[in-house]
C-alpha cells in the first residue's frame, strides 16, 4: 500500500521516543503515595490525553474525593517527578531507526512536524537532539482540547501550511488515531493501543515501515 502525502505529523510520546515509560513511573509514584491502584493497563488509557485528564482517570479508583486545588498539586507533583526523569534523556535515547527514517523522509521532500499533547515537548526534543529538526511543533501549550479532539493536528498542519488531507499522522494512542481521523488526515498506527484499534488507516510494522508506504 502507498499513500500520496505532502507532510507527516508525528506524535511524540511513544512514537519519536519512549517517554511513555517515564509517564508511567511518575504516575505510579503518585498513585502509590495516595494508595490508589495503578498498573500498565490503566496507563495505556493515559496515552495522548492531557495531564489533568490523565489524573482524573487515575482518581477513578480513589476512595477519597479531592478538591480542585489538591488535584492541581497532584498534577504538579507528577510533572516534577516526570521532568526529573526526563533530565536523564540524551541523544542516545533517539534510536538510529527513528533518526535515519526522519532524515530519509526529509530527503524525499516531506514536511515533518510534531503533534503532541505534552507541554514538555520542546524540552524533550532538546534532550534527544531534535530541538531544531522539525518544520513545526504543535503541542500542549498550543491547544485547549487534547486528543481525541483534532485541534493539535490541525494546528500542526496550519503551522506547516499543508492541507489536512495531505497529512499522514503517526500515533501510538487510540485517542490520537481518532484525533487524526477527525482532522481529515490519514492515521498510521504504531505500537500502543493505536495498533489494531479498528479506526486506523494502516498499521505500521515498525517506524522504518514509513519508508515503504510513503
Ligand atoms: P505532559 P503525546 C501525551 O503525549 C502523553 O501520551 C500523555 O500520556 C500525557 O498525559 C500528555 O502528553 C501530556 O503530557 O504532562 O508532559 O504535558 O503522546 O501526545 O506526545
Ligand atoms: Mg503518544
Amino acid at each position: 500500500m502507498k499513500f500520496e502525502k505532502k507532510a507527516v505529523i508525528f506524535d511524540l510520546d511513544g512514537v519519536i521516543c519512549f517517554t511513555d515509560k517515564y509517564h508511567y513511573l511518575a504516575w505510579k509514584a503518585l498513585a502509590d503515595r495516595l494508595g490508589i491502584y495503578f498498573d500498565e493497563k490503566i496507563n495505556d488509557r493515559l496515552r495522548g490525553v492531557s495531564r489533568m485528564a490523565s489524573l482524573e482517570i487515575i482518581l477513578e479508583r480513589a476512595t477519597e474525593t479531592y478538591t480542585p486545588e489538591q488535584k492541581e498539586a497532584f498534577a504538579e507533583e507528577k510533572n516534577n517527578t516526570y521532568r526529573d526523569l526526563l533530565k536523564n534523556m540524551s541523544p542516545a535515547d533517539l534510536t538510529d531507526e527513528v533518526k535515519n527514517t526522519l532524515i530519509e523522509l526529509r530527503n524525499r521532500g516531506y514536511r515533518l512536524s510534531i503533534g503532541s499533547s505534552s507541554k514538555n515537548t520542546k524540552f524533550i526534543l532538546g534532550q534527544i537532539g531534535l530541538g531544531d529538526f522539525f518544520d513545526a511543533i504543535a503541542d500542549g501549550t498550543d491547544i485547549t482540547r487534547s486528543k481525541p479532539d483534532p485541534e493539535v493536528f490541525l494546528c500542526s498542519a496550519a503551522k506547516i501550511g499543508v492541507d489536512p488531507a495531505d497529512c499522514a499522522v503517526v500515533e501510538d494512542a487510540k485517542a490520537g488515531i481518532q484525533a487524526a481521523k477527525a482532522a481529515g488526515m490519514t492515521a498510521l498506527a504504531l505500537f500502543g493501543d493505536a495498533k489494531d484499534c479498528g479506526e486506523e488507516d494502516y498499521n505500521l510494522t515498525s517506524f522504518a515501515d514509513l519508508l515503504n508506504i510513503l
